[in-house]
């Protein structure tokens, strides 16, 4: 940990620029909320700036217009990456934009990229990781901010389901509610706040479902040309891949989302088997034990024979 010399960066700029990987998630929004609140506690100038936009049920979190989708054109003295294993994960070039990093994560794979590197991999989410910070610093914070740290964490544990749902998490969780975030009321934003669109979009994706290797193995597709068709957006499938382990006697899940030339697989497992490390055999690849991604540069049913090889050497 290295706190020490985080504050001391602090102390000794003024210009930051908050950014975290694309396809923004719980966890990567509530976190650059409560890393914009700290830093503009402090007098600090911040600007967040994110490759994607912040999914519509996260929008909650944010205060409007606060984070940028465009690239901004001035200088920082600091920028300050969370929730991201690495650069390319940004989605942008982060060359001259400012003279020192920092990183903030708790994915294992992260490459240790910044000047300062505040890497836990057995945090449930960089959320719980900012949080104990503010707690170790006895630095308290207001409700908007315990709203953004319980989402992230929240999230990130799959709505308390993952088994990085520890009773510190709980505690931390408590602490949270005790601070202003609203349990019920964040729930409903988060998960039961579904466009009539993106329902009709995950829809066609259960209609896709299907087991393999003796049923130890779930598929779901999703062919990104429906996205067109059903006038939905990409975002509108997350959380589907965590219905593909759901069924009784499955170890691994896997949703497919693929064009002509190439095929993304978002992996999940139950517990016996580690898809993060499957995910890292894929150059680009990567994730969580539990859950984790990557991209082959193939055609959906090559894609798809190279992945279920993989599996069934896994799976014995
Ligand atoms: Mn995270």
């Amino acid at each position: 940990m290295r706190w020490d010399d985080f504050r001391s960066l602090v102390d000794a700029n003024h210009r930051f620029l908050i950014s975290s990987h694309m396809s923004l998630d719980g966890d990567s929004v509530g976190s650059q909320v409560a890393m914009r609140w700290y830093l503009t506690s402090l007098g600090k100038d911040v600007t967040i700036y994110n490759k994607d936009p912040v999914p519509a049920k996260f929008a909650f979190l944010t205060v409007h217009d606060t984070i940028l989708n465009d690239k901004p054109d001035s200088a920082f003295d600091v920028l300050i990456v969370l929730d991201c294993s690495n650069c390319s994960r940004l989605g942008w070039k982060v060359e001259a934009i400012a003279p020192v990093m920092v990183n903030i994560d708790h994915h294992r794979d992260n490459t240790g990229f910044g000047a300062v590197n505040i890497v836990d991999s057995n945090a449930a989410a960089t959320g719980a990781i900012l949080y104990r910070f503010f707690c170790d610093c006895s630095i308290d914070f207001p409700p908007y901010v315990a709203e953004a740290l319980y989402t992230a964490i929240m999230t990130d544990t799959g709505g308390f389901r993952f088994s990085n749902t520890t009773g510190a998490i709980l505690r931390y969780c408590s602490e949270l509610v005790e601070h202003g975030a609203d349990c019920s009321s964040i729930y409903e934003k988060v998960y039961a706040s579904h466009a009539p669109k993106a329902l009709l979009l995950q829809a066609r994706i259960w209609s896709t479902l299907r087991f393999h290797l003796d049923g130890k193995v779930c598929c779901m597709d999703m062919p990104l040309a429906v996205l067109d068709e059903l006038e939905a957006h990409y975002s509108d499938s997350e959380g589907m891949a965590d219905n593909t382990i759901i069924a009784e006697g499955v170890e691994v899940g896997m949703l497919i989302k693929y064009d002509e030339k190439e095929s993304h697989f978002s992996l999940r497992s139950k517990g016996k088997v580690d898809v993060g490390k499957i995910a890292q055999k894929i150059p680009g690849g990567g994730g969580h034990f539990s859950a984790a991604g990557c991209t082959i540069s193939r055609p959906y049913g090559e894609a798809f024979s190279f992945m279920i090889d993989i599996l069934r050497r896994e799976l014995g």
